[in-house]
């Protein structure tokens, strides 16, 4: 009696088991299929990039790429993506070329700062972070001789960044700054001009020495029903006076912010991904990150 209870017992206890391995199973091949879908939209989404690329020489927020797409099911996946230009905001990287500061940008960043009523005195510090030496700023730059001497001391990067988290260490940054910050910066690899067919009101009146922010919220209402093509376009918007720094503008973006999600039931992956164009070929991915 005992024997055959214990067998009974084995028995259910071998069952279970089988269910848990079984569900494991499933579960690994649900997130491995969910993986392929989710390259899959990726791989969409910089066919998108790349067809408008085709079509015309312009970015602008009226544009397919741009219009975000409702949620589409595949292989019973529900997949959400989005993409977004990084050329509508400020390049953090921007503010260091060859290991130097450049004064035009750490005065874009500045006006930027201010324009978000942020202080000012981060874009020392965050051009110190940045820049190859050891000599800060100002009063409100910092670098090794700072950031060594803090209760759990830091390294300065001294070198252009990947990822906007990076800054986080920077002298009087934190993380409610650096998400009020995050709409209207990006980290790119290489020198990148701004799209005012898509920066913020914020970054357009940061790019002049004279147009007001309120001026700067009418050239952006005024350019999402009609954009801009070219200077003469912008131009003739701004009427006469206020102008932009026009060795720093653009009409078109190169670098584009993937973001893609995949889910079913239990299982759900995403993904950022950057990628930059390359002429009238695939983009190229410069980056891919797990969400
Ligand atoms: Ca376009
Ligand atoms: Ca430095």
């Amino acid at each position: 009696m005992l024997i055959l209870a214990l067998a009974a017992i084995a028995a259910s206890q071998f069952s279970l088991r089988i269910h848990v391995q079984w569900r494991k199973l499933e579960n690994a091949a649900d997130l491995d299929q969910a993986r392929w879908v989710l390259r899959a939209a990726e791989q969409w989404a910089a066919a998108v990039i790349l067809d408008d690329s085709l079509q015309n020489s312009v970015d602008h927020l009226g544009e397919a790429w741009a219009r975000g797409m409702p949620p589409v099911e595949a292989e019973g996946f529900r997949v959400d993506g989005r993409i977004r230009d990084q050329d509508g905001r400020f390049n953090v990287n921007n503010l260091v070329r060859a290991g130097r500061v450049d004064a035009t940008q750490l005065t874009i960043f500045r006006r930027l700062l201010a324009n978000l009523r942020l202080p000012t005195e981060l874009a020392d510090a965050v051009a110190d972070w940045l820049d190859a030496d050891s000599e800060p700023l100002g009063p409100a730059g910092a670098e090794n001789g700072y950031y060594h001497q803090l209760p759990e001391p830091v390294g300065c990067a001294n070198r252009p960044i990947v990822n906007l988290s990076e800054l986080l260490p920077v002298r009087g940054m934190n993380a409610r700054l650096l998400s009020q910050l995050h709409p209207y910066v990006t980290v790119l690899p290489t020198y990148s001009r701004v799209n005012v067919n898509t920066a913020a009101p914020e970054l357009l009146a940061a790019l002049s020495g004279n147009l007001g922010l309120d001026d700067a919220y009418a050239l952006a209402d005024q350019r999402d029903r009609a954009h801009f093509r070219n200077l003469g376009d912008l131009r003739n918007a701004l009427g006469d006076g206020a102008r932009l720094d026009e060795r720093q503008i653009a009409f078109a973006s190169e670098y584009f912010l993937v973001t893609a999600q995949v889910r079913r039931a239990r299982v759900g992956v995403g993904s950022q991904a950057l990628y930059r164009r390359n002429g009238r070929n695939f983009p190229n991915l410069i980056w891919r990150a797990a969400l």
